[in-house]
């Protein structure tokens, strides 16, 4: 059920800590980890805690915790010091999405070209 913690989610095992992440902040319902992949030097994930499989989920059920996701890239763009980021939700498989659980990329520190891959 959407909002609930799936046994099979990566993201919500990194919420509850079964699984180690390098975490830069965290609130009481969203966690931001840096990329284990990064493609710029500043890659960071700012997930919401509740299990939504895609930002269109999160919009449509839990607009609230889609706005605290939101804020929350902002919050990582200042903490890292970027004047100019990227903010990407992959929603779909044709749009790279592989985790499927909402999240946030917050790109920058280079030069982003436009458009994207
Ligand atoms: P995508 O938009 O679903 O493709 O993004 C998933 C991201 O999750 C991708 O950039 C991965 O590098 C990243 N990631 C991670 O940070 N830690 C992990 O254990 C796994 C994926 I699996």
């Amino acid at each position: 059920m959407t909002g609930e913690p799936q046994d099979d989610c990566l993201f919500c095992k990194i919420v509850a800590g079964q699984i180690p992440a390098t975490i830069v902040r965290e609130t009481d319902t969203t966690v931001a980890f840096r990329d284990i992949n990064p493609q710029a030097p500043t890659h960071v994930l700012v997930i919401p805690k509740a299990h939504h499989q895609d930002a269109a989920a999160l919009a449509a059920d839990a607009p609230q915790l889609a706005a605290d996701v939101l804020r929350e890239t902002r919050a990582v763009a200042d903490e890292e010091k970027l004047d100019s980021y990227r903010t990407v939700f992959n929603t779909g498989t044709g749009a790279g999405q592989t985790v499927w659980h909402a999240h946030a990329h917050v790109l920058g520190g280079r030069g982003l070209e436009w458009p994207p891959g």
